[in-house]
């Protein structure tokens, strides 16, 4: 059968790009998807580092220019995996030219800047039914998608309690190098929205409610840092005996909130979790039972059911690998486990999917903008100790 094309556009090229390359390519490799995604262009304005992404995913054309994306007809839809600064020109843009848009998390720097993306998405969607979806990808690991299934289902009754926590330490060395994610302008905050909103993100969506108050403290713990250095992934190392400049982000996050569903919540995220490579966690407490997950174990899921016979109660460790769990039919024989990369394949097919559908894909603009309105309402909240209201 043939399956009419997807044109993809994507503009950045780093650690992302790679990851959404990657999903590009993969995700008709191992799903049956509606539509045939075809690498159409990859814009960046370092030509050098965009054409060597280009050439290792075979992206058909390389462009300095995101704007060239947008007059082109065999482009259908913009995957943004730029820093956030420019994140709302960007799918602003793309989505006034008639083209869907992905864009990477956080959705922006500002509520202000989220608040015209979603406003932009919601028009676009009437007048042309075209899409827009934010990439919190962490939704779409298989023990996550199951959690949520579970929650769905009642099976964890009504909750009590959110505990999430995303701990990484690629930051402790206090000589590690001056890189975007540690500058104010061009990423929004630094712990709190690079993975502070993967948590909020995570927790909404498996609880299925949403945070309406909070109360946080941020941290900077290392105030400068060598502005050279060999930069790798999201880390590096650093010139020890190179310029220094100003950290401009926090370093570390914490915040009480409530749900709107009644639901008691902490929140902990930081790079300087020693040992801590990507301890993204979450436990959800309710009154028929429990669920908690750590991505350092990302292929299980503990699930502990409070209906069963008393001598019988306690977590079960349910290794999320089976046909029946979401996501896994794709892939490889029961008790086989998938990775980091796997999320984001799930994203891609997930989003071609709905796009084929006529559907609207999850996380929306509007999801990623309540997620923005928590960031924004943790350093308010911080600026001045007060509990502030999340909700828009
Ligand atoms: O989105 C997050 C990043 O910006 C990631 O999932 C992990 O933390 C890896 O890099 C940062």
């Amino acid at each position: 059968m043939t399956r009419p094309d997807l044109g993809v556009g994507m503009v950045g090229y780093a650690f992302m790009g790679a990851a959404h390359s990657h999903a590009w390519r993969t995700a008709p490799e191992f799903f049956e998807l509606p539509m045939r995604p075809r690498l159409r262009a990859l814009a960046g304005r370092n030509v050098d580092a965009a054409s060597a992404t280009a050439q290792r995913f075979e992206w058909e054309s390389v462009t300095p220019r995101w704007q060239d994306l947008l007059t082109r007809d065999d482009v259908d839809l913009i995957d943004i995996c730029t820093p956030g600064d420019t994140h709302a020109e960007i799918a602003i843009a793309a989505l006034e030219a008639g083209k869907h848009v992905l864009c990477e998390k956080p959705l922006a720097n500002t509520v202000d800047e989220a608040e015209r993306m979603a406003k932009a998405a919601e028009a676009a969607a009437q007048a042309s039914g075209v899409r827009a979806m934010v990439g919190f990808t962490y939704r779409r690991t298989p023990a996550v998608a199951y959690a949520r299934r579970l929650v769905a289902d009642g099976r964890i009754g009504t909750i009590r309690h959110v505990r999430a926590q995303y701990l990484q330490d690629w930051l402790s060395d206090e000589n590690a190098p001056l890189t975007w994610r540690l500058d104010k302008n061009k990423a929004g905050s630094g712990a709190l929205g690079d993975i502070g909103a993967h948590i909020v993100d995570l927790a909404q969506f498996v609880s299925g409610d949403r945070i309406v108050r909070v109360n946080g403290m941020l941290e900077t713990f290392v105030e400068t840092r060598p502005v050279e250095g060999v930069a790798s992934g999201i880390g590096g190392v650093g010139t020890t005996d190179a310029e220094r400049g100003p950290v401009t982000v926090d370093d570390a996050v914490a915040f009480l909130a409530r749900f709107d569903g009644g639901a008691f919540a902490t929140f902990e995220a930081t790079r300087y979790a020693s040992g801590r490579r990507n301890g993204l966690r979450l436990e959800i407490n309710g009154t028929e039972g429990s669920l908690a997950f750590d991505f350092e174990d990302m292929n299980v899921l503990n699930f502990y059911d409070a209906t069963q016979p008393s001598a019988e109660q306690g977590f079960r460790r349910i290794i999320v690998t089976q046909p029946e769990h979401p996501y896994l039919e794709g892939w490889w024989p029961p008790g086989h486990g998938l990775g980091y990369e796997h999320g984001f394949t799930h994203q891609v097919v997930d989003l071609v999917t709905d796009l084929a559908e006529g559907r609207q894909p999850h996380p929306s603009f509007a999801d990623g903008l309540s997620v923005q309105r928590v960031l924004a309402a943790v350093e308010s909240s911080a600026a001045d100790g007060g509990w502030k209201e999340a909700s828009g």
